[in-house]
Parts: C-alpha cells; structure tokens; sequence
C-alpha cells in the first residue's frame, strides 16, 4: 500500500518527467514528501513566487516538446501561476500543473483557498480535472499527460484533494510512458498538396508551433529549399527554421516588417504548417480575410480544433508537422525572382541607424550576432525591447527562442532560468526590459539557489516604453503613469550573487559582454538605453509630432 502523493510521483517519474517547477504548499505536503524518495530522477526547482514557477514550467515544455511540470498551492498559488497557464496555451506548449485542494469532504463551502478549478480553468487551460479517488491517479494522469501532448499542446490543470493524496492504496503506478504517434497525411492527399503549390505563381510557406522534431525540422527546410518557396515563421516561431536559409524570410509577429505583410499579402498559395492564426501573426486578421481568404490556403495542424477555427483553408489536413515535411516532395514553378525579393527583404530588414541612445542596440545585436554559440538560447518577456532578439538575430538550427506569444512581461528570467536548468553547459541570454525585469526579478533568488544562472541584459529606459508609445501615438505630450523609477539593478543582481555590470555606453559593451559570459555565477547587464530610442526606426518625439501634426489638421 502507498499514499496518492506517492503513487502521483512514481508514475510521473514512469511518464518520463525529471523535474518540477514550484512553490510549496500545506496542500500538498504527500507530493512533497514523496519527492523526497526521487531525487536525481525527479528533481524540485523551489521557485519564489508561482508565476515564476509556471512560466518556468511552459518554457520547459516549449523548450524540450516534453510536459513543463509545476506544483503549486490551492487558492492563492494557482492564481499566481495562472499567468504561466495562460502563456502555455497561447504558446501551444506542454504543461502539467499539480494544484492542491481542500479535502472532498468540505468541497463546495469556499472552504479555505478552496477554488473550483474546473470553472476557473476550464477555459484558460487546454483541460481541467480533479481526481478525486486515489485509484484513478494513475488513468487520469495518463490523460493528462496524453492531452497536453498531442493535437495542439497545452496546459492541463490537474487538482489533488488533500484526502486523496493521503489515502491509501494497492493500484500500482504507471510503468512506462505512453507512445503517440502524429496524424500522417496519405498519399493521396500529398499529390493534392503538390498540385496546388505547383499550380501557384507566389508559393509561401508559414511554420510554428512547439511540435517539431529534428528529423520533420530538416526535412521542412529540405523541401523549402529544394522548392525555393520562401518561408516565414509565425510569431515568436523563429526559431523553427534556420534563418541562415536562403528560403527563410522573416517573421509574421508584432511590429510585422513591412515585406512580410507584402508577402502574405500578395501570395497566391499559403502552406500554413502546424500554426494557428493568431492577431500578430496575421496583422489584426487583416492579410488574410475572415472566413475565407483570396489566397489559396493549405491549413496542416495535428488537431481538428484549429483548423477552421478563423480561416476556411483551400485544404485542411489533420497531420503533425514532422509526417507531414517527411510526406512532402519538392515542386518546381516560376518563382525564383519571388523567391530572391523575399530574401532581400529579409536581409534588408536588419539595417536601422544609429540609436539615438547611449548604448545602440543595432550596434549590440550585430556584436551578439557575431559572438553568441550556435546553440544559444535566447528568453525575452513583453516590451519594445523584444523587437532586439526577435528581429535583430538569426537563429540557426541549434538556437532556440523562449518568448511568449501571450505577451506576458515577466516570462524572460523565468524561462532562461528554466532554460539552463535544462542546458547547464549553453549560453543562455534574457533580454529584459526595466519593467519586464521588474515583474519576476524575484526569481534571481531561484535561479542563484538551483545554480542554474542565465546572462540577463536589461534595457533600461525608465519607462513602460510599450505604452508610452501607445501613449504618444493616441494622447501625444500626455504622459501618464509610464515613467519609471527603478533600484539599482547591479546591487539588486549581486545580492543574488550574479556578476553585474552597468553598461553606460556601447563602447563599454564588447568587454562587459564578454565578461558576462566568462562568469560562473552568471550576469546581469543594465544597459543605458535612451527612452528616445523607442523603436528602431522611429522616436518618441517623432512619435509625438506625427501625433500632434495629426490633431493639428483634425
Ligand atoms: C503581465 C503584463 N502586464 C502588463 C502588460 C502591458 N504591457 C505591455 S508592454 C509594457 C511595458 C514594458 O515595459 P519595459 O519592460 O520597460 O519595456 P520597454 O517597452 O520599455 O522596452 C506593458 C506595461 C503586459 N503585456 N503584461
Ligand atoms: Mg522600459
């Protein structure tokens, strides 16, 4: 006989899970303990506040394809990590998060922290389940498990009884995990694919999602390459495909360059691989109309729940993106020069002038460019500052991109931290506002304690830039609880017992960088950065007087 927490654990451990993000709790005091026995096969990341937690959790699963695993407390610990929850499944991302709850005989009396997590996260997350009898632990959590890994990825809200964790029982645990294969497309449905693209004068390809393998990874850009149809990544995708491609394009996310927007726009035949048509992928659902687009549209996914959801596809196919690459063979058609313009605009899209702010960051990420390993991981958070690393950098096909399509601020530390857990021996750099920073800055302590310390860059520029843009834009020369007052970052990050540094200028940045990354302890860099520098194309106060000029003429 064992106790739930115990038979929970084993059969986790069973499942393939090696480590848990969370904060603990009197909830669920029979995981904890029961923990205990697993060290070295499932290991705790005690975290310091359950937002942290939980986007540590979905960036592991964004990261490794694998289930993220948080633990968190009822009531007040859930709520803190219902950010993470939501970026999960916005992000697609693997997720399982363990929650306790009051014993099932005071259910339903607002006992204490007690929530009703079917009703809270019903929506929220891609499924919600309380078990409420020790013997279906294993099922359901092979349900769990199952349904936050195939289709689309998400989260999965599991809730544990106190009761039922400490009851007793013989059913024995999971012993293995579960093998899932992807929908394939038959071959019939690929000659149909084939036709349509050779059929196309402006053939594009649009990937994402968590979901690739290495193998369905190369075979994509195979076929992109042996097709020469340019492709571009949905939001915050990036990272799916090597940038150093001569297909590759560019990214369809927030700030869209300008000949991205052209290229969905004027395609006569998209290939839509494992995306789903989210509002900065599609510019406000404005390149392509609703429901039914003038551009001929392949819509592959692994679930039946995205396709159709906003656009009517030319042809929809349920298969996951890797049998799908694997299944496609190369066309030819008249779209070299399509091809080259494509590229072009790409390669262009990484000249902007000189910052007009003591350190440039046109002039860091060329440096970063240059200096960062080939198997970089790079987090950012929400903020203007994120157009550095989303649009200023080329991944090849060993970086990876941690950034939240949710918009979250306060993601990037959390997932970096996450990140060199996962990676103890790869550089991993966290671009940060001074807001962003500022929302899970709390998390250096996790990160100091787990030994698991990233490069952290800080953009100071004194302001919520983002919607002091907005402001500008919309109510010009009214500025309202934007300004920031912020700590000394460097004081803050060497509490924690990380290097830091503040970078006054773009000269000091070079060795300061190389600093960081000789450091064992990790770092963390304050750049000097002129709110001025808002964007990399336009200022504040042209922001201002385009607003103005505007009213003007009203
Ligand atoms: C959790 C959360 N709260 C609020 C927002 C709204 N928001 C988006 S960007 C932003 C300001 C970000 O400021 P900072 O991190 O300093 O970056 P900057 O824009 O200055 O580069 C805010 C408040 C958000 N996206 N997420
Ligand atoms: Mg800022």
């Amino acid at each position: 006989m064992q106790n739930g927490g115990q038979l929970l654990v084993q059969s986790l451990v069973a499942l393939g899970a090696t480590r848990a993000f969370g904060v603990p709790g009197e909830s669920y005091l029979a995981v904890l303990d029961a923990l205990h026995d697993t060290a070295g096969r499932l290991d705790y990341t005690l975290c310091r506040n359950e937002g942290g937690a939980a986007f540590m959790a979905a960036a592991w699963g964004k990261l490794t394809g694998s289930p993220g695993i948080c633990m968190v407390t009822r009531g007040p610990g859930v709520t803190n990590a219902s950010i993470g929850i939501h970026t999960a499944m916005q992000d697609s991302a693997p997720m399982l998060v363990f929650v306790g709850q009051v014993g099932t005989d005071m259910r339903g009396r607002e006992a204490f922290q007690e929530i009703d997590y079917r009703a809270v996260f019903g929506s929220m997350a891609k499924w919600a389940v309380e078990i409420d009898h020790v013997d279906r632990i294993p099922e359901l959590l092979s349900r769990a498990w199952i349904t936050a890994m195939t289709g689309r990825p998400g989260p999965v809200v599991i809730a544990l009884p106190e009761d039922m964790l400490t009851s007793l029982t013989a059913t024995p645990a999971l012993t293995a995990p579960p093998a899932i294969r992807e929908p394939a497309p038959d071959a019939a449905t690929m000659a149909e694919v084939h036709g349509l693209l050779s059929a196309a004068l402006r053939p594009l390809i649009l990937i994402g999602g968590c979901n690739w393998t290495e193998a369905g990874r190369q075979a994509m850009q195979a076929f992109a390459e042996a097709s020469n149809i340019p492709t571009i990544a949905a939001f915050r995708f990036q990272d799916r495909f090597d940038n150093h491609s001569p297909v590759y394009a560019g990214e369809a996310g927030v700030g869209m360059p300008p000949h991205v927007r052209k290229l969905i726009l004027e395609a006569d035949t998209i290939l839509a691989i494992n995306i789903r048509f989210g509002e900065m992928t599609t510019d406000a659902y404005t390149l392509l109309d609703v429901p039914v687009p003038k551009q001929r549209l392949i819509h592959v996914h692994p679930s039946d729940r995205e396709i159709g959801k906003v656009y009517q596809p030319t042809l929809g196919i349920q298969a996951g993106p890797n049998t799908f690459a694997a299944a496609l063979d190369p066309v030819t058609g008249p779209w070299a020069g399509w091809r080259e313009n494509a590229r072009a605009g790409y390669e262009a899209s990484f000249d902007a002038p000189a910052q007009p702010s003591p350190v440039d960051m046109v002039a860091v990420t060329a440096h970063l460019r240059d200096v960062l390993p080939e198997d970089v991981i790079l987090t950012n958070g929400a903020g203007n500052f994120t157009v550095w690393p989303n649009k200023f950098f080329k991944f090849g096909p060993r970086a990876r991109l941690l950034a939240p399509q949710s918009g979250a601020m306060g993601y990037g530390l959390p997932a970096a931290i996450a990140a060199k857990v996962a990676h103890p021996d790869r550089t991993v750099v966290c671009f940060a506002g001074d807001g962003d920073f500022q929302m899970n800055c709390q998390e250096l302590g996790t990160a100091m304690q787990a030994g698991a310390q990233p490069i952290v860059l800080i953009l100071n520029n004194g302001t919520y830039g983002t919607i002091r843009a907005h402001q500008e834009r919309n109510y010009p020369a009214r500025v309202s609880a934007t300004d920031l007052v912020n700590p000394d970052f460097s004081a803050l990050a060497r509490a924690y017992r990380f290097h830091a540094e503040r970078v006054e200028t773009t000269a000091d940045f070079p060795a300061a960088f190389a600093r960081a990354l000789a450091s064992r302890t990790g770092a963390v860099l304050d750049l000097n950065i002129a709110a001025e520098a808002i964007t990399p194309r336009q200022t504040l106060s042209q922001m201002r007087a385009n607003a103005l000029a505007a009213k003007d003429k009203q």
